[in-house]
């Protein structure tokens, strides 16, 4: 009963929400440094804003972050307090090529990495790598337009035959894109995509979708090829769509909104496009260009795993209700839930029903990578946090993903929170959400320490892991 004795516990977090050092290790620009704190963070950019460089009206905290550059040896020595065994981190792809084209890898970038999974590797902590958190270099989006380009299947592969083969034996946890979804949503931060005059831009997202999809079986192709013990996931932004009342039509609208995001993970992990997409885009006067042999590599790579992030349900209605669910997924607010500071509900039930879903959909072993509550954190002036709230959030969670384990028979390979260290938010760029067991001193403005300061939350985690999920209570 309970979790597997090898389940993978720990945390997670991503490149350009805590390195820091935009500038260092011969590192290039990427479109996730030139995304400021604040409203002009996710414009629509047709004409307007193009958001190729730093301007002097805005911060941008991606350039610091954490500076977990020059401190992952400290940070990580605390997650081995902690007790996890594995840790989720992406790859920027500028430290490893800086422009994104160049044929010769940045070695210092390389480097890094490598001393930072053996970093890893010494306290047995397995590294969980997304080969890209939403980062593209920026000069593959000058030059190229990003992922509209069929070209940057070429380069991704680059990017991926190069990592697979420096890190053999050190990395055997991939992923390919996280949140490939997220290109519908947030088109810029997701995919590096920005819009011209004229374009259809949903044809352009697909389009890219595409190419990302062909750039994820290449990856997963070559990594079985490099290493049969490498294990390559998707990732998908989950959280399932409730209907609002049990009309048929609020019904329809739910699975509508769900297969729209299924879509990915049914290419990455059936092998072939749904016939509702098909027939979806053939409605919408959409051609997606495909290249011989595109067909039979997606079908011929699909993932071994599937991976997701989640944060909360969704709730979907045919009538014209206020959205007020505060961030990229827009939602009708559910009057059975409390919501967080940012607006985001909290529903561990939904955890289970989400695993369920995926599960009966898939039949692949499955992995929560994100998980985990955004909050305000006040320390006392020892600087300690008694983060009570958020012990609560990720208990009832691991409950209800214990629930699917034990009483549905969910396969699951592990769990990974959500920002175990304090970072920039992804969807705001602020500091004040926090997710971590870690207290790091900085604020929206870019003042503070950058000292690390456990949290309540911290010897509650380290409890959770050493008990493999049994023991989830408060103190
Ligand atoms: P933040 C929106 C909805 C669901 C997941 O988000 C999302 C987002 C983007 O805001 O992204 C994931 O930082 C993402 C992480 C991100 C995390 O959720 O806005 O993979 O990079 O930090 C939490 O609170």
């Amino acid at each position: 009963m309970g979790f597997r004795q090898d389940f993978l516990w720990g945390g997670a977090t991503a490149a350009n929400q805590c390195e820091g050092g935009y500038n260092e290790g011969g590192r290039g620009l990427a479109n996730v440094d030139v995304v400021p704190i604040g409203p002009d963070r996710f414009p629509v950019i047709t004409g307007q804003m193009k958001m190729f460089d730093f301007d002097d009206e805005h911060f941008y905290p991606a350039k610091v972050a954490i500076d977990m550059y020059h401190r992952y040896k400290e940070d990580i020595a605390l997650f081995a307090e902690m007790g996890f065994k594995v840790y989720r981190l992406s790859i920027a792809w500028s430290r490893i090529f800086p422009k994104g084209d160049e044929l010769e890898p940045n070695e210092e970038g390389l480097k890094y990495y490598e001393d930072l999974f053996k970093e890893c590797k010494k306290y047995g902590i397995e590294p969980l790598v997304t080969i890209t958190h939403f980062d593209c270099p920026m000069h593959l989006i000058k030059e190229y337009g990003a992922w509209r380009n069929r070209q940057l299947v070429e380069f991704y592969e680059r990017l991926c035959t190069v990592i697979f083969n420096r890190y053999k034996g050190l990395v055997k946890y991939w992923l390919t894109f996280n949140e490939i979804n997220m290109i519908l949503h947030a088109p810029f931060m997701g995919a590096g995509l920005y819009f011209e005059e004229g374009d259809n831009q949903e044809q352009v997202k697909y389009q890219a979708a595409h190419h990302e999809l062909v750039a994820s079986a290449i990856a997963t192709k070559i990594a079985h090829e490099v290493d049969p013990e490498n294990k390559v996931g998707c990732m998908l932004a989950a959280g399932a769509y409730y209907p609002y009342t049990c009309k048929p039509e609020d019904v329809w609208e739910s699975r509508k909104s769900d297969r729209e995001n299924y879509f990915f993970i049914d290419v990455q992990a059936r092998g072939k496009y749904p016939n509702y997409v098909l027939k979806e885009l053939e409605r919408k006067g959409i051609t997606i260009e495909m290249q011989p042999g595109d067909e039979e590599l997606l079908k011929a790579h699909t993932v071994d795993f599937v991976s997701f992030s989640y944060y909360s349900t969704r709730v979907a209605t045919a009538d014209a209700l206020e959205e007020t669910q505060g961030n990229i997924f827009a939602s009708v607010k559910n009057p059975y839930l409390k919501a967080s500071e940012w607006g985001w509900q909290i529903d561990p039930l939904g955890l289970r029903i989400t695993l369920n879903d995926i599960y009966d959909r898939y039949q692949k072993p499955l992995f929560i990578v994100e998980n985990g509550l955004g909050a305000v954190d006040v320390p006392d002036e020892a600087g300690y946090v008694a983060d009570d709230y958020r012990i609560e959030y990720l208990a009832s969670h691991i409950q209800a993903m214990k629930d699917a384990v034990e009483l549905d028979g969910v396969d699951l390979l592990g769990y990974t929170t959500w920002g175990c260290i304090d970072l920039v938010s992804a969807g705001t760029g602020e500091m004040k959400k926090r997710y971590g067991f870690i207290y790091v001193d900085r604020d929206n403005e870019g003042n503070g320490s950058l000292k690390r300061t456990k949290k309540k939350s911290f010897d509650w985690y380290k409890k959770v892991i050493a008990s493999n999920g049994e023991d989830l209570a408060m103190n």
